[in-house]
């Protein structure tokens, strides 16, 4: 078993589409080993995207990921990390696939409704961003 961090973006978390991006990641095979719904700080958006800090899109970035609250999932299952990124479909909402997240919730490049961790080392990092070890279900 593997985990991995998804966020629902302000997107989808305001369009009211949290439920039933979550009720496709369980039919998907994912179970939920934490969960919360907070409002991004801009630090705190820009700490999480510095990886992306020198690219154009940044600042406009985290003015998407801070203008409301988003729900951040630890997501636990077999090969997590790969599957969710499949399930996830491709940044560029025209490029993803039909059935992913992406294509039904997604609505551009940018709010492309989810985030999902794109490898098991920042997967680690990226779930210890959101949550203490006392708010994660134990790993199986
Ligand atoms: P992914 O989320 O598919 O791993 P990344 O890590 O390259 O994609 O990009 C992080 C986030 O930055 C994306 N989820 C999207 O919201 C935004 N983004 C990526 N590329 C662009 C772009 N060319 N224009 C605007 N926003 C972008």
């Amino acid at each position: 078993m593997e985990t991995t961090l998804t966020i629902l973006k302000p997107d989808t978390v305001a369009a009211g589409n949290a439920g039933k991006v979550l009720a496709l990641l369980e039919e998907k095979g994912f179970t939920i080993r934490g969960i919360k719904v907070m409002h991004l700080t801009e630090d705190q958006a820009k700490a999480f995207y510095a990886v992306h800090k020198e690219r154009p899109f940044y600042a406009s970035l985290v003015e998407f990921m801070t203008e409301g609250p988003v729900m951040p999932v630890a997501l636990e299952r077999d090969n997590a990390v790969a599957y969710l990124r499949e399930v996830m479909g491709a940044t560029d909402v025209s490029q993803a696939a039909e059935g992913t997240v992406r294509a039904l919730y997604g609505t551009s490049i940018e709010r492309n409704a989810i985030h999902g961790s794109d490898s098991a080392e920042n997967a680690a990092i990226e779930t210890a961003f959101f949550f203490s070890t006392s708010e994660l279900i134990a790993a199986v």
